[in-house]
C-alpha cells in the first residue's frame, strides 16, 4: 500500500510511471527549472538571480562542484543549478511564528520535502530541555548555551564538528581552527560519505587525493570513460564538456547499471541545433552489475598487459613503483569470474579493449557509483593501475577525474576539514597561530554516530548539511542523535536534523551563497575550490533572507570568542570584520595559496598546484606512482535477493527534495519506487505496479525495513535494483562501510522485496 503522509502535509507520495527518456536537457529542462524558480522567487528575482550564477562578479553556483568553462563570462544554463539557486533564494520564510505553530513532535512527522519547502530560516531558535517548541533566542544566548555544554564536557573530544560541502574556504578554515584550538580533530564531513574512497585511493597511489585533469584535458582527450556517474542529473554542465570533447573527436564509454538519459544524448540548451537533435554522447555502454567495476578494470589491465607494445614502459620504468606485483595479480584475472562479476559479455569487453588500445589520451571520470561500495578503494586503485599502464597520468588530455558533489567539498578538505589531518598541516597551523593542535585522529561520520550512540560524544555541531537524513542506518543515527546533550545546526533551510535533536538544540540561521555579506570592513566575498582544483571568488548580491542572519565566518568567530575566551590569541574579531585577513593566514598555512588575496582578484580564479598533473611528480611514500595489487572483490548476491543501490532522482539535491519527479527515468509524483530488472521481477514474482517493503539483510541479523515501495520494471542490470536516498538510508547498516575509507556502502545493499499489496 502506498503510505499516506501526515495530515496537513500536502506531500502524498503516489508514484506514476511515464516513458523513460533517452536525451537530457533541451527545451523542457529550461521550462522545468524556470517554473520551479518562479514558484520560489517570483519572476523578477528569478531573472536577476539566475543571471549572476557563476559570473565574474557573481556567486558560485551552490549546486555541484563541476568547474566553470573558461573565464566565466558566458552564462551556462543548467537546470539543476537553477533549482539549487531557487531553493536558496526563495521568498518563503520560516519565522518564529512557524515554530510557535508547529511543535517539534509535529515537525518530526513531516516529510523532508515538506520541511524544506517551508522556506528560509530567519531567526536563531532554541529548543530547551523538555520543551515542546523551538523559541527565538538571541545570538549571545545561543553562543552561551554552546559554551555551557562544552564547558561541561570531560574532554573536547566529546564534541563533534560536522561540515557539509557548501561552506566557503574562509568559513571552513576558521571552523577547523576553532575545533583544533579547542583541542579536537573531530571534524567529520560529507566527504566521509562521498568521495573519501577516491581521496584514500588517490593519495596512496599518486600522492594527491584530488583529480589530475583540468577542463582543457577533457577537451583534448580521445577517450573518456564515465563510470558510476549520472551527470545529466547531478553535474549537468559536465554534459557540455563531454559534448565539446566529442566534437573534438573523443569517444565515450559509459559504465553503469542504468542507462542514464544524459549520457545517451545531450541537447545543449546553448545552441539552436543542440536543442533540436542533440549529440549522442556514449559510444559504448557497458551495463555493469553493481560493484563489478574492479573486476572489469582488472581484466582490461590483464588484456592490455597481453597486448604487444600496449604498455608505456618508459613511464612505468621512470615514474612508478610496484609494477611486478601488480602484473602478477593482473595476469591472474579470469574471464569467467569477470563475466559473473560484471554481467557483461565477452564481446562488449573486447569492444571496450579495442577503444582503450586505440586511445592515446584517456580520462576516467567517476562519482558515487564507484565510491560507495565495500571495495571502493581497491576499485579506484584499479582505475589508477589502468591509467598508469598506458602513461595516462600527468600528460595533457589524460588522467583521473573524480567528479565531486557539493560545490566546495574539495575546498573544505583543502582548508583542513579532516579528522585525520596531515602532520605538516598541523605543524603549519601551530607555527602560524602559536598553539599546539591535537595530533590524535578524530571521528569521521560513521565513528561520530557510534560515539554519540555510545555516549562518548555529547555535543554535535553541524556547519550546514542534514546529518541525520544523509547518514546511514537512520534509526540508529536518530537514536544516537537523541542521546546528545546538545545539537547545533548552522543552516539555511529547515530539515530533519532540526527535529531529531539532543536534549537541547539550536538552529543558527546563516547566509547563503546568493546573499550580500556585509561586515565591519565592508562587503565581503568568499572563495571556493571546484572539482578540478580551481579557486575563485563568490560574491552574493541579494538582500539576506532576514536581518537576523549571520554569515558562517561570523558565527564561527563569535562562537570561538565566547568559548575560547582569553585562552585564544587568534584575532577572531578582526577575522570577522575582514575576510581578507583570513585569506592572509590561509596563504601562510596552506601550500598553493601564496598571495591568495592577489590571486583571487582575477575573476577567472587560479589553479592549485597538483604535482602529478603539473610535473609528473608523485609525492607518495615511495616517491613514485604506486601500482597496487588488491584481490578482486565483488558483492555476493544470495538467491532470491537483489543488490540495491541508493541514488538521486532528478528533483533532489541530496536530502533536499525539489519535487517528486524523476523526469529522465520516467517517474512522476512520487519517490517511493524501486527499479527492478523485468527478468528478475518475473523470477521473483514482482509485478510491475505492485508494492513491496524493502528489507535489508546484514550479518548482524537485524532486519532493516523501508515500507511501501512501488515496483517499477526498469532496464537496470540483472540482479540489481535502485531506489532513492535518503528514504532508503534506513536500509544501510552503520557498519557496512568501505574498507580503508569507511564510507557507507550505500550502492550495494542486499535486500529482499516483501510484497505488501497492489494499488
Ligand atoms: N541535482 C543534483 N546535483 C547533485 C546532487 C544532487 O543530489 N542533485 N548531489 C551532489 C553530490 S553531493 C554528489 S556526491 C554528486 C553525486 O553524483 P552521482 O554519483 O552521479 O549520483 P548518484 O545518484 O548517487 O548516482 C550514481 C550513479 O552511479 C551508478 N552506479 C551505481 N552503482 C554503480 C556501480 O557499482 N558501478 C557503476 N559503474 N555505476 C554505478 C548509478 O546507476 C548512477 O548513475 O552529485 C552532486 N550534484
Ligand atoms: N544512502 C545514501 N546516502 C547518502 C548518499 C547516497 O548516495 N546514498 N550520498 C552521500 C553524499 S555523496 C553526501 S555529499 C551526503 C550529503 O550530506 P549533507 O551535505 O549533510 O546533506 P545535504 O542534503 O546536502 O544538506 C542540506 C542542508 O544543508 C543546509 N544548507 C544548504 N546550503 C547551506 C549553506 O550555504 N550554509 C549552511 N550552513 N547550510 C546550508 C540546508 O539547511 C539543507 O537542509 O549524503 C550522503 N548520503
Ligand atoms: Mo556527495
Amino acid at each position: 500500500m502506498a503510505r499516506k503522509s501526515p495530515k496537513g502535509d500536502p506531500v502524498q507520495d503516489a508514484p506514476q510511471v511515464a516513458e523513460v527518456q533517452h536525451a537530457a536537457a533541451g527545451i523542457p529542462a529550461i521550462g522545468h527549472s524556470l517554473r520551479m524558480a518562479q514558484q520560489q522567487m517570483g519572476v523578477r528575482r528569478t531573472a536577476l538571480t539566475l543571471l549572476r550564477v557563476n559570473q565574474k562578479d557573481g556567486f558560485d553556483c551552490p549546486g555541484c562542484a563541476w568547474p566553470e568553462p573558461e573565464h566565466r563570462h558566458t552564462a551556462e544554463f543548467c537546470e539543476n543549478g537553477a533549482k539549487a539557486v531557487a531553493e536558496e533564494a526563495t521568498l518563503r520564510r520560516v519565522t518564529p511564528d512557524f515554530f510557535a505553530a508547529h511543535p517539534v513532535a509535529d515537525l518530526a512527522t513531516r516529510s523532508g520535502y515538506w520541511l524544506g519547502q517551508q522556506g528560509r530560516l530567519t531567526h536563531p531558535m532554541y529548543l530547551a530541555e523538555g520543551a515542546e517548541r523551538y523559541e527565538p533566542v538571541s545570538w549571545e544566548r545561543a553562543f552561551d548555551i554552546v559554551g555551557e555544554e562544552l564547558a561541561a564536557l570531560d574532554s573536547p573530544d566529546e564534541s563533534v564538528y560536522y561540515t557539509s560541502g557548501r561552506t566557503s574556504n574562509e568559513a571552513a578554515f576558521l571552523y577547523q581552527l576553532f575545533a583544533r584550538e579547542l583541542g579536537t580533530n573531530n571534524l567529520p564531513d560529507c566527504s566521509n560519505m562521498c568521495h573519501e574512497s577516491s581521496g584514500s585511493a588517490l593519495t596512496e597511489t599518486i600522492g594527491v587525493g584530488k583529480g589530475s585533469v583540468l577542463l582543457e584535458d577533457l577537451y583534448k582527450s580521445d577517450l573518456i570513460i564515465v563510470a558510476g556517474q549520472n551527470p545529466g542529473t547531478n553535474h549537468p554542465r559536465m554534459l557540455s564538456a563531454l559534448e565539446k570533447a566529442k566534437n573534438n573527436g573523443a569517444k565515450i564509454i559509459t559504465v553503469n547499471p542504468l542507462p542514464e538519459a544524459g549520457l545517451e544524448r545531450f541537447k545543449n540548451p546553448q545552441t539552436p541545433q543542440g536543442m533540436l537533435k542533440g549529440t549522442a554522447l556514449t559510444n559504448l555502454f557497458l551495463q555493469i552489475r553493481l560493484g563489478g567495476d574492479q573486476a572489469l578494470f582488472r581484466l582490461l589491465n590483464k588484456l592490455i598487459l597481453e597486448t604487444e607494445g600496449a604498455v608505456d614502459e618508459e613511464f612505468i620504468g621512470e615514474h612508478t613503483h610496484g609494477y611486478e606485483e601488480f602484473t602478477e595479480a593482473a595476469r591472474g584475472a579470469d574471464w569467467d569470474e569477470t563475466l559473473a562479476a560484471t554481467g557483461l559479455t565477452r564481446e562488449r569487453i573486447e569492444e571496450a579493449l579495442a577503444m582503450v588500445l586505440a586511445s592515446k589520451r584517456t580520462v576516467v571520470c567517476w562519482a558515487m557509483g564507484l565510491t560507495q561500495h565495500k571495495h571502493a578503494v581497491p576499485t579506484i586503485r584499479e582505475v589508477v593501475n589502468f591509467l598508469l599502464l598506458r602513461g595516462n597520468i600527468g600528460r595533457p588530455g589524460a588522467g583521473v577525474c573524480p567528479v565531486r558533489g557539493h560545490s566546495n567539498v574539495q575546498g573544505d578538505r583543502t582548508m583542513g576539514i579532516f579528522e585525520r589531518p596531515a602532520p605538516a598541516f598541523l605543524d603549519a597551523l601551530e607555527k602560524e597561530f602559536g598553539f599546539a593542535p591535537p595530533r590524535e585522529h578524530g571521528l569521521d561520520v560513521v565513528r561520530a554516530i557510534e560515539a554519540l550512540r555510545d555516549g562518548k560524544a555529547k555535543v554535535f555541531f553541524a556547519m550546514g548539511g542534514n546529518f541525520v537524513a544523509a547518514s546511514p542506518d537512520t534509526e540508529v543515527t536518530e537514536a544516537a542523535m537523541r542521546k546528545a546533550r546538545l545539537t547545533v545546526h548552522v543552516s539555511t533551510k529547515l530539515n530533519r536534523s532540526h527535529v531529531v535533536t539532543g536534549a537541547r538544540a539550536l538552529i543558527l540561521p546563516t547566509l547563503g551563497r546568493t546573499e550580500r555579506d556585509l561586515q565591519g570592513s565592508g562587503e565581503q566575498f568568499v572563495t571556493v575550490e571546484d572539482s578540478m582544483g580551481m579557486v575563485h571568488a563568490s560574491r552574493g548580491r541579494l538582500e539576506p533572507a532576514s536581518p537576523q542572519l549571520l554569515s558562517e565566518p561570523a558565527i564561527v568567530c563569535r562562537l570561538a570568542r565566547r568559548v575560547l575566551g582569553a585562552g585564544s590569541a587568534t584575532p577572531w574579531e578582526e577575522f570577522e570584520k575582514d575576510y581578507a585577513t583570513v585569506r592572509d593566514r590561509i596563504a601562510r598555512v596552506i601550500p598553493g595559496f601564496e598571495d591568495f588575496n592577489a590571486k583571487v582578484a582575477d575573476p577567472a580564479g587560479f589553479a592549485l598546484p597538483h604535482a602529478p598533473r603539473d610535473e609528473r611528480r608523485f609525492p607518495t611514500a615511495t616517491g613514485k606512482a604506486n601500482f597496487t595489487a588488491a584481490p578482486v572483490e565483488f558483492p555476493d548476491l544470495p538467491k532470491g535477493r537483489l543488490l540495491l543501490q541508493t541514488l538521486r532522482s532528478h528533483d533532489q539535491y541530496n536530502t533536499t527534495i525539489y519535487g517528486l519527479d524523476d523526469r529522465y527515468r520516467g517517474i512522476k509524483n512520487g519517490r517511493r519506487v524501486v527499479l527492478v530488472n523485468p527478468d528478475d521481477a518475473r523470477e521473483l514474482n514482482l509485478a510491475d505496479g505492485s508494492y513491496a517493503d524493502l528489507v535489508s539483510e546484514w550479518r548482524d541479523g537485524v532486519e532493516r525495513r523501508a515500507p511501501g515501495f512501488r515496483i517499477v520494471h526498469y532496464p537496470t542490470a540483472r540482479g540489481c535494483a535502485a531506489a532513492y536516498y535518503p528514504e532508503t538510508n534506513v536500509l544501510v547498516p552503520l557498519d557496512a562501510t568501505a574498507d580503508t575509507s569507511n564510507t557507507p556502502a550505500s550502492k550495494s545493499v542486499v535486500v529482499r522485496l516483501e510484497q505488501s499489496g497492489t494499488d
